[in-house]
């Protein structure tokens, strides 16, 4: 056995956090290639409210399908948030039972924290302090998309003694060879995600949900999202292969629930969803199947809808955005109003509820109005379909940028906790705080009321 590394998905400090199916997928694919190469890997969850040490406190409630409340802290405000009238939490396991999961292990030569929203970067910085406090002497390198996003941010806060841009896959080799003298021999092929080992989720303490990835990145550039940012092109696996993986945690650790994380699942469904489909359907693999995140509307057809029915996909959620045509097309062009009426019509005629078509709808755009937000839900419900309000955030290097801080009254540019989507970060007078109450209400609210 190698060198003993210790992965830690990190603390979330947030207004409000749930579990929408989210698991560490990137931190636990560099698992699976340490592992691969030798390594000693073990991982701590501070997101999980399983562990056994966390008995005694109040259980939070978990869905069925995997996912639900993580159990959750009240802390103080950041400074920057004080005047912000809500709680503030840190969401995962308490300080006390992570340090002693940090004196369980074996004590690590290296240490991987993995980090998501740029706004969550508190959460990233408490954790470390408190493995620095715990295991001291031993090198912290921090990845991820804030990582990613917010770099120099990243190295002057995050208090990890290495921190790493862009996707792992590609920069472990190099790391390792400066960290341990090494060489890792055994890597994949990024150009080839087929050549990837399964993310190692059995280090999960439960396997309540597996999240597959059939691709990385999207072949759009909608002017509002970080994809191209994240990863550098758009790569795609073989769809037998997705449906191989898939029966492996079904058949092995019986996973009946699975997520996609795909920017673009449906994007070339000729030669990508509609094989792979057919091959759940032919493999009768009984399963639900979840898309947390917005699907591309555009991808959908008879052929598919009727095939994802059978298949088992359950919750949908689609990336409409807005039903305004203009921004539409100056944001990326990725649907029209039109599409979406004929997406509905094929999903409905397959066998879903309207209250399962899920239509992701952006509030707060820079510069948005609470007309475009009201008539983008009245659209969806005429098409009987569910609008699912979603608040932006800005993020640094889209395209959108620029017109974000110009709107926004927060200063974006110098704390990312202003990022935060509870904010409604670029409300102005044409879309406040209030009326975004209202929008909410008339999302939720019943067709006709
Ligand atoms: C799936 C997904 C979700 C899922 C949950 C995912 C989860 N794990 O929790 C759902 C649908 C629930 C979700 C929700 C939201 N999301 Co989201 N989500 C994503 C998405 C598409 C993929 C994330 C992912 O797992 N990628 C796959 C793996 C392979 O990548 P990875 O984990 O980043 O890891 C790689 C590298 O980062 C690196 N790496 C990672 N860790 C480490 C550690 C080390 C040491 C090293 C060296 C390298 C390394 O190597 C890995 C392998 O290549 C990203 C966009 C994207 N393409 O990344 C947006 C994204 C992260 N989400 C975003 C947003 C805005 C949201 C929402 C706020 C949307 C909304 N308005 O409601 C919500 C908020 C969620 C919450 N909990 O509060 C933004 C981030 C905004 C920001 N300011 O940071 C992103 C970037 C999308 C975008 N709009 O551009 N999301
Ligand atoms: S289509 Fe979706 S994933 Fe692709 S760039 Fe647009 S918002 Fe991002």
């Amino acid at each position: 056995m190698r060198n003993k590394i210790l992965l830690v998905n990190p603390w979330i400090h947030d207004f409000a956090a749930y579990d929408f199916w989210s698991k560490p997928f990137g931190l636990l694919s560099i698992a699976a290639i340490l592992r691969k190469n030798g390594f000693d890997v073990s991982f701590i969850d501070c997101l999980n409210p399983f562990y056994p040490q966390m008995l005694g406190v109040d259980k939070p409630k978990r869905k069925s399908f995997g996912g639900g409340k993580y159990f959750k802290e009240e802390i103080e405000k950041p400074e920057a948030l004080k005047n912000f009238k809500r709680r503030f939490s840190r969401y995962g396991i308490t300080p006390q039972v992570f340090i002693n999961k940090l004196l369980a292990v074996e004590k690590p030569e290296l240490i991987l924290v993995t980090s998501m929203m740029t706004y969550w970067y508190t959460g990233v910085s408490e954790t470390i302090t408190t493995i620095r406090n715990t295991l001291p002497g031993v090198p912290i390198v921090l990845g991820g998309n804030y990582a990613t996003l917010l770099r120099e941010h990243a190295l002057n806060n995050s208090g990890a003694d290495i921190v790493i841009s862009g996707m792992g896959e590609d920069v472990l080799p190099a790391l390792f060879n400066d960290i341990f003298g090494e060489k890792i021999d055994c890597f994949p092929d990024s150009d080839n995600l087929d050549s990837f080992p399964y993310p190692a989720f059995d280090l999960l303490s439960r396997l309540d949900q597996v999240p597959i990835m059939t691709s990385r990145g999207c072949p759009y550039r909608c002017s509002y999202c970080a994809s191209h940012i994240l990863n550098s092109d758009f790569r795609i696996r073989d769809p037998i292969k997705v449906v191989d993986e898939i029966n492996f945690w079904h058949r092995s650790f019986n996973v009946t629930n699975f997520s996609f994380y795909d920017d673009a699942l449906l994007v070339n469904a000729e030669e990508r969803a509609i094989p792979m489909l057919w091959e759940i359907i032919r493999r009768k693999i009984d399963c639900s199947f979840h898309c947390p995140n917005g699907l591309h509307i555009r991808g959908i057809n008879e052929e598919v809808s009727t095939l994802m029915f059978h298949a088992g996909f359950k919750i949908l959620r689609f990336g409409l955005e807005t039903s305004h045509a203009s921004r539409q097309k100056e944001t990326g062009g990725k649907v029209t109003n039109k599409e979406t009426s004929e997406a509905v019509r094929h999903l409905t005629r397959a066998g879903y509820r309207g209250d399962e078509i899920g239509m992701y709808l952006l509030c707060g755009l820079p510069y948005q109005t609470f007309e475009e937000v009201r008539d983008s839900i009245a659209f969806v419900k005429s098409l009987g379909a569910r609008p699912v309000i979603t608040e932006f955030s800005p993020i640094p290097g889209t395209d959108i940028w620029d017109d974000a801080v110009e709107c926004s009254s927060f200063p974006i540019t110098d704390e990312p906790l202003f990022h935060n989507n509870t904010l409604i970060p670029c409300r102005w007078e044409g879309l406040t705080y209030d009326m975004y109450g209202e929008l909410k209400k008339l999302a939720r609210a019943k067709s006709g009321s």
